[in-house]
C-alpha cells in the first residue's frame, strides 16, 4: 500500500514537471526569436530587423564578441563599448531589445574587417 502511494506521488511530481516545460515552450513559441552567429569575418545577418521585445539570440563562435557600440563608434570602426549588451568570445546570449531604435555593435578584435553589424528594432 505505501508503495503504491509513493508510486503516484512520484507520478504527480513528474506530470508537473512535465505541464511547466510545456508552458515554458508555449512562452517561447509565442515570442519572435531572431538569430546572430559568426559563421566567418561577419555577422549573419549584419542587418536585423527586429520589434520591440523580440528575444535575439547571439551565438558567437570562439574567436569573436559582440559588442554594443554607439552610432559614431560603428561609424569610426573604433571598439569602445557603450555599455549596452556585450556577448563574450563563444558566448551564446539572449538579449530583449526594448527600445525602438537602431543599434550598433561590433566585434573587437575583427573591426578593421568591417566585422560589424545593426538590429534596427521598430515598434
Ligand atoms: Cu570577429
Amino acid at each position: 500500500m505505501e508503495k503504491q502511494i509513493r508510486v503516484c506521488l512520484i507520478l504527480i511530481v513528474i506530470s508537473l514537471l512535465f505541464s511547466c516545460t510545456k508552458n515554458t515552450l508555449e512562452i517561447n513559441e509565442n515570442s519572435n526569436i531572431k538569430t546572430i552567429t559568426s559563421p566567418g569575418m561577419y555577422f549573419s545577418p549584419d542587418t536585423l530587423i527586429a520589434s520591440l521585445g523580440d528575444t535575439i539570440t547571439f551565438s558567437m563562435t570562439p574567436t569573436h564578441n559582440a559588442i554594443e557600440v554607439s552610432e559614431e563608434t560603428y561609424i569610426n570602426n573604433d571598439t569602445q563599448s557603450n555599455n549596452g549588451f556585450s556577448i563574450n568570445y563563444g558566448e551564446t546570449k539572449n538579449i530583449i531589445l526594448d527600445q525602438a531604435k537602431v543599434y550598433y555593435y561590433v566585434c573587437q578584435p575583427h573591426i578593421q574587417l568591417n566585422m560589424k553589424g545593426i538590429i534596427i528594432v521598430l515598434e
